[in-house]
């Protein structure tokens, strides 16, 4: 067993508080996320809907010896505070600050390391195994979400808990939010129960029973429960007995409950009613802006946002709406990101032509492949980090059919402070060794809305599947002008930005505007590689012939990316032309990229124009050296 006796000064304090005690603490736990939130950014509004949930969590289970899974991880916050990290705290997702996840690495009671929704069931089934194998005691608890039990990946895991003899304890926090609100039938019948009388009236019953002293019957609670259903438990029905709904933020409620589903033998689910972002105004008000935030006035509620800036999400949205309006076939769609993707106005103005499947990456990818085949021009806008929960999808529904499903990869390259589990540096890898996927990356927000009003408006000339990506970034100036000016522009040609003498960077996507000056000054040639797949077969056939270096840049893996496949061209196609030509591939070496403002990793993993400049010259230099 690991020792974890320091760590636990504090729970042991909030073991021994009284209930007054208890909400004053939570109270302070709240104040201090909300400082450091609005100062290192973080997901605060589900963090706030959290507080009484773990405390009382961890009154009864126990975090050091119980094995507590966090869905997500990103509503860990008070979990984090509890278990020896009331000061780290203040690091919060700052560079070689801890983690806004949990992560294995940062501690060992964060039992199992977290980021993408819907794993948290199949973890702690895994966990139980090997503790029955190993014939060690010890409560197996999930805390999950109502929108991430609706992602594929938890209801498989579900499924599994019957024929495993389960005894693992689930609590359903339900919120009626994902991000944005919850969709779905699961989600229907989920929230019916917040809203029934039963739910309400079992509600103030159990407040008069507790100030009158008398014992929590939880009994009475599942009976109403089961009205509540009209007699159709969809986890009943699957294996698990389900208890509540309960009051999320009544401490005593929730230890008295969570008392009697640790005494019972069987798997369980726990349902409680949580608001998320309960206890700040602001987020109280709007928990879908304050879901994920940036640096913000507490005070205020107020974001800081540079001035005349938009973010590359923005110029995709916008642009998808002007092309919208002009092509009734265009369906736009989502997996439970409707925000943060852009889309929002879209959903506004063309609610028919907007679908939103809830965290289904897989299920996204495949119903746009139905829509294609059936003569609509489906818009797949996904973060590159989910859309890797979809690869087989990718393949065998739509890249081995050809069909015409566009992938608007928001968020490709390192994200920032979310994290490892957030960079989207392996889309170029995974998507480029499939057949018929094409994959391009536009320079800058201009190229971005060209080529989407270029291959949405002639997807019978760009047919099949096509990826473009884009990163988590802004660019400053007027987001109008771009549209007065949209123009058809051939997806598939790079762009000399830059013509310079015996060496040249061929660099991938927007990253391209920051070498421009370092190229001018040096007399480089910079080239803007604005499609991965296909190469630019003429461009880069002229370049190694003009050029005594080339340097491949790009923010993602080197393993499988843009670089190799230069390589790999030269060595099928020219290698025998070829004497002087030296080539080097510049991008994420193997390895997992920690969490940081964007800017820093960039410069972590050498992708700035400083770098850039110093590794070119030691390299060239090395050559000069040796004549
Ligand atoms: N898709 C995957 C696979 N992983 C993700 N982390 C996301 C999308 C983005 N995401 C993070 S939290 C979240 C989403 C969609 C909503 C989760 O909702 P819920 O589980 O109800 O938690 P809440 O924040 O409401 O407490």
């Amino acid at each position: 067993m690991l020792d974890f006796s320091a760590k636990r000064e504090l729970l042991d304090k909030v073991k021994n508080m009284n209930y007054d005690e208890l909400y004053e603490f939570s109270e302070k736990i709240r104040n201090y996320m909300i400082d450091v939130v609005s100062k290192n950014g973080g997901h605060l509004a589900s963090n706030l809907g959290t507080v009484e949930l773990t405390i009382a969590l961890y009154r009864v289970f126990d975090p050091f010896e119980d094995y507590i899974i966090w869905d997500t991880g990103h509503q860990a916050y008070t979990h984090k505070l509890l278990t020896g990290r009331w000061e780290e705290f203040k690091t919060l997702r700052k560079f070689g600050g801890i983690s806004g996840f949990t992560n294995i690495f940062e501690d060992s009671v964060d039992r199992f390391g977290a980021g993408h929704v819907g794993t948290s069931i199949a973890a702690a089934l895994g966990i139980e195994k090997a503790l029955n194998l190993s014939k060690k005691e010890a409560n197996v608890v999930v805390v999950i979400g109502d929108g991430a039990l609706t992602s594929g990946q938890a209801l498989e895991a579900l499924n599994q808990v019957k024929s495993q003899n389960s005894k693992i304890k689930i609590i359903l926090n339900s919120n009626g939010m994902s991000i944005a609100k919850n969709v779905g039938g699961l989600s229907i019948l989920l929230e019916s129960l917040r809203t029934s009388k039963l739910y309400i009236t079992l509600k103030e019953r159990i407040k008069k029973g507790m100030n009158e002293g008398v014992e929590f019957e939880l009994k009475k609670i599942k009976e109403a429960l089961k009205v509540a259903l009209v007699g159709e438990d969809f986890f009943e029905s699957i294996g698990l007995k389900h208890f509540g709904p309960i009051d999320g933020h009544d401490i005593r409620t929730l230890e008295e409950a969570l008392k009697q589903i640790k005494a019972y033998p069987y798997p369980t689910v726990l349902t409680v009613f949580t608001t998320k972002g309960k206890g700040y105004h602001y987020s109280e008000a709007n928990p879908t802006k304050y879901h994920g935030v940036e640096k913000f006035d507490p005070d205020t509620g107020y974001f800081e946002k540079p001035e005349n800036s938009y973010s590359y999400s923005e110029v995709f949205g916008k642009t998808l709406i002007k092309i919208a309006e002009e092509d009734d076939k265009v369906v736009a769609l989502t997996a439970a990101m409707p925000d943060g993707t852009g889309l929002t106005q879209f959903s506004k103005e063309f609610p028919d032509r907007f679908v939103d499947l809830g965290i289904t990456e897989q299920s996204v990818v495949t119903y746009a492949g139905g829509l294609s085949t059936i003569g609509y021009k489906p818009v797949v806008a996904i973060y590159s980090t989910f859309l890797q929960r979809a690869y087989d999808q990718i393949i065998h529904d739509i890249a081995l059919q050809n069909l015409s499903v566009l992938f608007a990869i928001d968020r490709a390259g390192l994200v920032g402070t979310d994290g490892p589990t957030h960079h989207g540096v392996f889309d170029i890898c995974y998507l480029k060794s499939i057949p018929n996927m094409k994959i391009l990356t536009p320079i800058d927000a201009k190229d971005l809305a060209n080529m989407l009003y270029t291959i949405i408006k002639q997807r019978n000339k760009y047919s099949g599947p096509i990826a473009i990506r884009y990163p988590r970034d802004v660019e400053f100036g007027n987001l109008d002008e771009i549209y007065g000016k949209i123009e058809y522009e051939s997806p598939f040609k790079w762009k000399y930005i830059n013509s310079g003498k015996d060496i040249a960077l061929l660099s991938v996507g927007t990253l391209t505007k920051e070498y421009i000056e370092m190229c001018k000054e040096k007399n480089w040639t910079l080239v803007g590689v604005r499609s991965v797949k296909p190469l630019d077969e003429e461009s880069l056939k002229e370049i190694i012939s003009n050029h005594s270096f080339i340097f491949t840049i790009e923010e993602g893996m080197i393993n499988g990316g843009f670089g190799e496949s230069v390589l790999s061209y030269i060595n099928e196609n020219l290698s025998d032309e070829i004497t002087n030509v030296k080539i080097k591939n510049i991008g994420i070496k193997d390895e997992f990229i920690t969490h940081g403002t964007r800017y820093e990793l960039i410069k972590l993993v050498g992708l700035d124009s400083e770098s850039i400049k110093k590794y070119v010259e030691k390299y060239v230099e090395k050559f000069d050296l040796k004549g």
